[in-house]
């Protein structure tokens, strides 16, 4: 039913479906990942196919951020504490944040201190953020293949200003790959929120932060 309703780009059946599934017992991850992503991807594939326009597409992302709304205060029962420090933001010219925002809710979870600097966020932004608050990772999301080169430029601006070694970087997107991630100098790629969680927790771990 999750899926279903994202697909039907149904905010009131989403709304029911994600409190039906913390009924169940169904773990928020599992109804985030399983249910309400699997039905965005449909709407992307719809979207692509010419079968849905730009006005499912805003309907869907509302839908899906009403269901994060009701998920997300239980995902925070695990809390831990001062795991590390990330910035976080989507790229200039880039007004998707989903992706960000479930990033954004899982690094909370397990204790980071999340800096979010919203969408669309010029690079210079971004590199004020590091010089000024000093994260131990910075995380960058792109959805559009034209905003992708925005994370190159985020990068080289950190390393002109000298504060590259000062930082992780781990980028994430749909349209990204690990290979393209290589070829812009950041430190990982993430092909989706508990990987890229899993990373940033390993740096932090290994002290590969500082
Ligand atoms: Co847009 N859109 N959209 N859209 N949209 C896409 C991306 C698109 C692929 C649809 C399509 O054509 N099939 C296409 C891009 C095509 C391309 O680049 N070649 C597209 C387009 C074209 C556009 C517009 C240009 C449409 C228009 O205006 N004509 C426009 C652009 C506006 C702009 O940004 N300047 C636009 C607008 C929108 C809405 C605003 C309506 C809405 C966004 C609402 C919102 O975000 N609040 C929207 C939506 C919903 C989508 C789709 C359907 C879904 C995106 C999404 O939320 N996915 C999308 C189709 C698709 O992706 N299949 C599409 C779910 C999300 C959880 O996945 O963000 O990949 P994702 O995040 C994952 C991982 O990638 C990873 O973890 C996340 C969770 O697992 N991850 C990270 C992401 N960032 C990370 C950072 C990390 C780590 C992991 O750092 C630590």
């Amino acid at each position: 039913m999750l899926r279903h309703g994202i697909v039907n780009v149904d905010i009131v059946g989403v709304r029911k479906a994600c409190e039906d599934a913390l009924t169940e017992g169904i773990s928020p991850l599992k109804a985030i990942n399983d249910g309400l992503l699997e039905g965005m991807y449909v709407v992307g594939e719809k979207f692509q196919a010419g079968e849905y326009f730009l006005t499912e597409l805003i309907a869907a992302g509302a839908a899906m951020e009403e269901g994060l709304k009701i998920l997300e205060p239980h995902l925070q029962k695990c809390e831990m504490r001062n795991t590390g420090k990330i910035v976080l933001g989507t790229v200039e010219g880039d007004l998707h944040s989903i992706g960000k925002d479930i990033v954004q809710m899982l690094l909370r979870t397990t204790g980071f201190e999340v800096i979010d600097l919203g969408v669309d966020v010029p690079a210079q932004k971004f590199v004020e953020a590091v010089r000024t608050q000093k994260p131990a990772i910075l995380g960058m999301s792109a959805l559009i293949t034209t905003t992708m080169p925005e994370m190159g430029k985020v990068i080289r601006r950190l390393q002109e200003a000298g504060l590259k070694r000062r930082v992780k970087a781990i980028v994430g997107g749909a349209p990204l790959s690990k290979e393209y991630a290589e070829t812009i100098g950041a430190d990982a790629y993430s092909p989706d929120a508990v990987t890229g969680v899993e990373m940033c927790r390993l740096w932090v771990k290994q002290g590969d932060c500082q």
